[in-house]
């Protein structure tokens, strides 16, 4: 799901191609189950507002998003507010009711939050947020998927997951792509090697 053919395009575009996947979740409300507060996924993060997308999320309706059963309430356009929300406070929402199937994007700096589910049945819905390579991913990936696991998904999956260098610069271990560890071979060139013409040109000439 993270490297869905809708949805990652998108986000390199918004980011670039070096972004990484930040969390994948399952989200689930109960019948009885309260609204949200409202909130921003990167509010804790402290950068003066409004700032660039640092963090994209795609919530994958896998129920019919409906008022009844909590359709993620949103506040348009704040993402370029100056400030965060506060939690607790009563804002003026509107509900993202979408079919199951469907997929809502955002920058995370839209204040946003789980409705009430005053139905009588559960509500499914997949999260998956995307951060930039230079930040620190919500969820710690490399360390909570076991490494035999993270060697079976496709290389793309990997570097989304941080097996992957930040311009060549960020994430290296002794000098090597992380994705090595997973039994790839040669991965991305750290900047100083991609940078020596003299080492590069003896490279090219074996
Ligand atoms: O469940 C939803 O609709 C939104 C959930 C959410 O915003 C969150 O858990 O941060």
């Amino acid at each position: 799901m993270p490297l869905h053919e809708n949805v990652l395009p998108v986000v390199e575009r918004v980011l670039d191609r070096e972004c990484l996947l930040s969390s994948f979740c399952s989200l689930v409300l109960g019948p009885g189950q309260e609204a949200q507060p409202i909130h921003e996924d990167t509010q804790l993060i402290p950068l003066p507002r409004p700032h660039i997308p640092i963090t994209i999320n795609a919530i994958w309706a896998l129920s019919d998003f409906r008022d009844d059963n909590g359709a993620t309430r949103i506040i348009p356009a704040s993402h370029k507010f100056d400030s965060s929300p506060e939690y607790g406070g009563d804002y003026d929402a509107v509900t993202a009711t979408m079919p199951a199937g469907s997929v809502m994007l955002f920058d995370s700096a839209l204040w946003h939050g789980g409705g009430a589910n005053t139905s009588d049945t559960r509500r499914f819905a997949f999260s998956c947020a995307y951060c930039w390579g230079w930040m620190r991913q919500q969820e710690n990936l490399q360390l909570g998927i076991p490494r035999e696991t993270a060697a079976r998904f496709p290389r793309r999956l990997q570097e989304l997951c941080g097996y992957s260098v930040y311009k060549g610069q960020f994430g290296h271990i002794n000098n090597h792509d992380p994705i090595e560890l997973l039994g790839r071979e040669r991965g991305k060139r750290m900047v100083w090697e991609a940078t020596d013409v003299r080492k590069a040109r003896m490279a090219e000439q074996g």
